[in-house]
């Protein structure tokens, strides 16, 4: 644009100057012929150099816009080149900050099966909290010889209502099966990063201590309820692994009550008080009654297709006897636990 003004300004002195030396140009009457001639050409040439003035003029102005598009075109290349770098170092970022926690969960693992010796307590998610461990996540529990514990990966929450919680059981995925046999869910299945239940034989080994259950679940529209059992426990395998809990406290109504007292049951082993088959019909492993008051271990239904099903994951106390939830954990800690 500056270089517009100058030439407009150029121009302007030109005509100024041809102005100003026709004034000079002494105005006799009856000029010789050739000083009229001489006169007529000096217009001539001045009204040319106006006109190629113009033109480069107007030629300057066309280059000023294309330049000025051309600037405004490599701005904006700039600013978006820029806005990907930008989301390149966010991503990058998160990255890195993915990677530091799973670090330091892994040195929070490594400094763990250093200084363990056998004669701790029970290892489980309270006492990884109570040595400081902090972040929720899978840990590896070490095998010990004096206790008899094989080695376990575990999934501690160590943020809910003040940590210390062993994940015995999820549901949010969908993808894992439930509907199995006496023998893997004595050993557990699932992965437990995912959908999983830790085994019968673990959960009855850490409840030998008194023991809290905590159950949470989500339902399709995103509310969320939770049940607490102040006493939890499961009998061994030769009784069946019977469910012995009391001491009920939360929101979502009390749905595993029914099921006290009760043997453990799989498609493949009926323990149930009922003539049906209720592994069978509830496609799952549970404490069965006759047959259920919840079902957190029935087939995952998505959304659209949650009810009603009877063999869902139900729990009746809140969404009654055919709704399938959406989310469930199960988590144990126990009962001297303090945050
Ligand atoms: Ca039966």
């Amino acid at each position: 644009m500056a270089k517009v003004s100058m030439a407009i300004a150029a121009l302007g002195v030109t005509l100024l100057l041809v102005a100003g030396a026709w004034a000079q140009t002494p105005k006799k009457k009856n000029l010789p012929k050739s000083q009229k001639g001489a006169c007529c050409e000096e217009v001539r040439s001045l009204k040319v150099q106006v006109a190629n003035l113009s033109s480069i003029l107007e030629e300057l102005g066309r280059k000023q816009e294309t330049d000025l598009l051309t600037v405004v075109r490599q701005v904006m290349e700039l600013d978006k080149q820029n806005r990907q770098q930008e989301a390149r170092v966010t991503e990058a970022e998160s990255k890195y900050s993915e990677i530091n926690n799973r670090v330091e969960i892994l040195q929070l693992q490594g400094a763990q099966s250093i200084t363990q010796t056998s004669s701790d307590v029970m290892y489980d998610c309270a006492s990884l909290y109570a040595k400081n461990y902090r972040i929720s996540g899978e840990y590896k529990l070490p095998k010990d010889d004096f206790l008899r514990t094989p080695e376990l990966t575990v999934f501690c929450d160590m943020e809910t209502n003040g940590g210390g919680w062993t994940v015995i059981q999820r549901r949010r995925v969908g993808l894992t099966t439930f509907d199995r046999d006496w023998k893997q869910y004595k050993k557990g299945f699932g992965t437990v990063r995912g959908d999983f239940w830790l085994g019968n034989e673990h959960i009855y080994r850490l409840t030998q201590q008194a023991t809290v259950l905590r159950i949470e679940m989500e339902d399709w529209a995103g509310d969320t309820r939770y049940a607490e059992y102040g006493s939890f426990s499961l009998s061994n395998e030769l009784n069946s692994y019977k469910l012995l809990l009391s001491n009920y406290s939360g929101n979502a109504g009390d749905s595993l009550r029914y099921h006290n007292n009760t043997y453990f049951s799989t498609k493949d082993k009926d323990h149930d008080k009922c003539v049906d088959d209720c592994a069978a019909l509830r496609k799952g492993g549970y404490w069965y009654n006759c047959c259920t008051d919840s079902n957190l271990n029935g087939v995952y239904y998505r959304r659209g297709e949650h009810s009603p099903r009877t063999d869902g994951i139900n729990w009746y106390g809140w969404h009654g006897s055919s709704y399938s939830m959406k989310r469930v954990e199960m988590k144990i800690r126990p009962h001297s636990f303090r945050p």
